[in-house]
């Protein structure tokens, strides 16, 4: 197991986590290349796999390079700076989100998601042919970007299958300094409970209102909260960091919480979060289009 000082304080938006280190630990990494039985005996115990290596680097380099070359003329990038850097200047933010928009119907940006290594991973962990969603979310964070909040990904995605696995990949290296994301130790169980619990709140509702992340019974955001150090207090839990490097992939359950730690650094974090399934279960129609920035999803 990964343990190193942490150079920065580790914060998600106004919340201070390394004030409370015994609330804070590492991921356990994974070779992705053992058995079936073994991975899913991890999987189902710990509700993440963190799969070291399963990506070629090199791939995973060009493509963050492709994806920053489409920003060299917006002025998100330091002048003179390579683009796979992705050294963020400052500003230069007003196109991001319409580039966006284009990168996600990218075919070298579906052809990165459908690699190989990754769905023939899905086929092996889930036994059968397998769906990748065709909603994927790219994000290049900066220090001025909020962080994502405590959430479990089957709030956005009720209306499919809870076999559902998501993958975020680090695209380029993310020590925790640059606010990967962070799992909260053992909270798959708690994710199943508080679904259980929203389901019976929301049983009444139309069956749009039901499945949405935003109804009534929800948070404005789907988010359970924005303070990581009180949620991991009040379940005696830890929230579990890592040093990502550019190659890996972490797989979670529909039901683990997960959020994201501020990036310190001007290098921006740039990573994806894509949902794969089995092709016979059910599948969330919601998800069956591009991310567009405002889907309401
Ligand atoms: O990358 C992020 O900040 C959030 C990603 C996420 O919530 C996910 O992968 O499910």
């Amino acid at each position: 197991m990964q343990i190193r000082q942490i150079e920065q304080p580790i914060t998600s938006n106004t919340f201070t986590l390394s004030d409370a280190p015994d609330r804070l630990g590492w991921l356990v990494p994974t070779d992705p290349y053992q058995s079936r039985t073994a991975l899913l005996a991890q999987y189902q115990a710990q509700g993440y796999l963190w799969l070291k290596g399963i990506l070629k680097r090199d791939n995973v380099l060009d493509f963050r390079r492709r994806f920053f070359e489409a920003f060299a003329d917006t002025g998100l990038l330091v002048e003179g700076t390579a683009p796979v850097e992705g050294l963020y200047s400052g500003g230069g933010k007003g196109r991001v989100s319409k580039i966006l928009g284009e990168i996600v119907q990218w075919a070298s940006y579906e052809a990165f998601c459908l690699a190989p290594e990754i769905w023939q991973f899905y086929e092996n962990l889930l036994v059968g042919p397998v769906y990748l969603h065709k909603r994927k979310l790219i994000r290049a964070t900066t220090p001025d970007d909020s962080c994502t909040g405590a959430h479990y990904d089957l709030t956005y995605l009720r209306a499919g299958t809870d076999r559902i696995c998501t993958s975020w990949i680090p695209i380029g290296d993310v020590p925790i300094e640059m606010g990967g994301l962070i799992y909260l130790e053992g909270s798959d169980a708690l994710g199943r409970q508080l679904e259980a619990e929203f389901s019976a709140k929301n049983a009444q509702m139309p069956p749009e209102e039901r499945i949405n992340a935003y109804n009534k019974n929800m948070s404005e955001t789907g988010w359970l909260t924005k303070d990581l150090p009180l949620l991991a207090n009040r379940l005696n839990s830890r929230w579990l960091m890592a040093d990502y490097e550019a190659g890996d992939m972490v797989i979670h359950s529909p039901y683990m919480i997960h959020a994201s730690t501020t990036n310190t650094r001007m290098t921006m974090r740039l990573s994806t979060d894509i949902r794969y399934q089995l092709v016979r279960d059910e599948i969330d129609p919601r998800w069956t289009a591009n991310w567009s920035p405002d889907d309401k999803l």
